[in-house]
């Protein structure tokens, strides 16, 4: 495919020779499992495999008769629900191919991914979380809008349903799907995840968690994540012939009841919602008994914290260090606790190459922290459409440049100690600093604009934006400079939490704005 950076032929050899990559693919996940077992719960719906089998079929077919092929790509922008699980198996099925687009994406976001994936079709709910998303589908350009729910001028997702028809599969070795990195430049980066790759990605994991067919996963995080999806996930836990429970958000309130009714056994967190049931639990009555594990991971989770999950929460704590560009770290379930609180685990798989180098690029003495680089079957080799990207992010023997620092100990596992790259981790939301920067530089009394993350207790980071104003001009205030970001059409969660001005940057000795000094200065 046009744009897509695969894997050196002797690599493909080995990771095929050496089992790693088999002949599955995504849209064969539920094949194998008894058909009137319970596949995925929403509210009052609930669908076995066999259902769910026959809807993606039905939908495949629809999408084939609104005109869609194989190989075309479709940004989705879907809440948790039944229809982005369908959906995305009807699409994986026909090599159509979704663009993973997160619920809380506007048409910054949105315009742009339509316009670089070259996107045919858009598929989203009516309204969700008070937004229209049928305002937003009328300022893109893509030929279908496939709704779920009142569909007014756009193809409704309920008319998708049609006879099953006879249709061309993909094969292993195409992209599948492709998913967001959390970025550090200017705009959001685009990942194409094979079928085989990704496969591997959520069996292993399924293999190292221990899924399996009494596995109940609750999905609180945006099931678009790659951590909710497929680390192990939604993918993971259906392969295995679990139960998927999707729930509206993490808030104890819509989550903890969910656990309680459905006997769930496993839920993938953020930090900030793990802190939130921690503190949660002894206001509430739910039955948690049934929960085992708690996997958390997407930023930093604190040693001091994770030791409290099993008095707490009466469960395991599943530390998970992972990226969408591939790399998935997962302290063991069998891991000593200590190793447990205080690592972000070890890689998943036994092809995944680790380096822990300097600022050379030299690797540094075991047990040292240094920038670290990965190179494996389910780790990407390159960007989509992104060549110049490419040149800085990949080494020339293809290790990913991560931009993480990290510490390995001696078991192999690691201790994530801080970033390099441009960015503010969010409770897990990314926020590339210079896609913010570039719309702070756009509102009229911004001379000049630099974000950084401040520490915070339950998001890990929130973050600050400096700002060097016109002269002459007001500095706007907070709620002026959200409302401006709101307008340019910004998702809400790369918005700044605090604004700073200031006369001049401090600059490193090479003249780059300091980072690390515009942060001292709050704290
Ligand atoms: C997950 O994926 P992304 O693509 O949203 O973000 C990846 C980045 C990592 O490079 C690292 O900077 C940070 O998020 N991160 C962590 C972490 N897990 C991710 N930093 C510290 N501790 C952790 N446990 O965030 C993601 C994808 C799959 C599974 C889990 C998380």
């Amino acid at each position: 495919m046009e744009g897509f950076v695969g894997w050196p032929a002797e690599f493909e050899e080995r990771y095929i020779a050496e089992g790693y990559w088999k002949d599955g693919l995504l849209g064969d996940v539920l094949n194998g499992v008894d058909p009137d077992r319970e596949a995925l719960v929403c509210g009052e719906e609930r669908l076995t495999y066999g259902e769910l089998d026959r809807r993606a079929e039905r939908t495949a077919a629809g999408l084939l008769r609104l005109g869609l092929k194989k190989g075309d790509h479709v940004v989705v922008q879907l809440p948790n629900s039944p229809s982005f699980v369908i959906g995305l198996l009807a699409m994986m099925r026909i090599g159509v191919l979704p663009v993973l687009a997160l619920p809380a994406h506007r048409e910054s976001e949105i315009g742009y991914l339509c316009e670089l994936a070259g996107a045919r079709a858009y598929f989203i709910p009516d309204v969700h979380g008070g937004h229209d998303h049928r305002e937003l589908a009328r300022k893109t350009s893509v030929e279908f809008v496939i709704v779920d729910g009142e569909a007014q001028e756009f193809v409704s997702f309920a008319d998708l349903d049609a006879d099953p028809v006879p249709y061309e599969k993909p094969s292993p070795s195409d992209v599948a799907l492709f998913l967001l990195s959390g970025g550090t430049t200017g705009l959001p980066k685009l990942i194409g995840r094979t079928h085989r790759d990704y496969v591997y990605n959520y069996e292993a994991s399924a293999e190292v968690c221990g899924f399996g067919p009494d596995t109940g996963y609750l999905v609180v995080l945006p099931a678009a994540h790659n951590f909710a999806l497929a680390c192990p996930g939604i993918l993971g836990a259906l392969s295995r012939g679990g139960k998927v429970v999707l729930a509206p958000s993490g808030a104890p309130d819509a989550a903890f009841p969910l656990i309680e009714a459905e006997r769930v056994t496993v839920c993938a967190v953020v930090p900030p919602i793990a802190l939130l049931w921690l503190d949660a639990v002894s206001w509430s009555d739910e039955d948690l008994s049934s929960l085992e594990v708690l996997q958390v991971g997407g930023a930093k989770f604190a040693a001091e914290r994770a030791v409290q999950v099993p008095g707490v929460l009466g469960c395991r704590v599943q530390q998970v260090f992972g990226m969408a560009e591939g790399l998935l770290n997962y302290t063991r379930l069998d891991d000593p606790d200590e190793l447990v609180a205080v690592s972000q685990g070890r890689p998943l798989s036994p092809a995944d190459e680790i380096r822990v180098v300097d600022a050379e690029g030299e690797d540094v003495p075991s047990g040292e922290v240094g920038e670290l680089l990965t190179r494996g079957p389910y780790t990407l080799r390159g960007y989509y459409r992104a060549p110049a990207h490419n040149a800085r992010s990949f080494t020339d023997d293809g290790f990913y440049r991560t931009g993480d620092l990290v510490r390995r100990l001696a078991s192999g596992h690691l201790i994530v100690e801080g970033r390099e790259k441009d960015q503010i981790n969010r409770g897990g939301d990314k926020v590339a600093a210079e896609e913010l920067e570039n719309h702070l530089l756009a509102h009229p009394a911004v001379h000049d604009a630099a974000a950084v993350g401040v520490p915070d207790p339950v998001m890990g980071e929130r973050t600050c934006a400096f700002l060097i104003v016109r002269e002459g001009d007001t500095p706007p205030t907070l709620r002026e400079l959200k409302e401006f970001l709101k307008s340019r059409g910004v998702a809400a969660y790369k918005f700044p939490d605090r604004i700073e001005t200031i006369d001049v940057f401090p600059r490193t000795p090479v003249g780059k704005v300091s980072k690390k000094q515009l942060a001292a200065l709050l704290t």
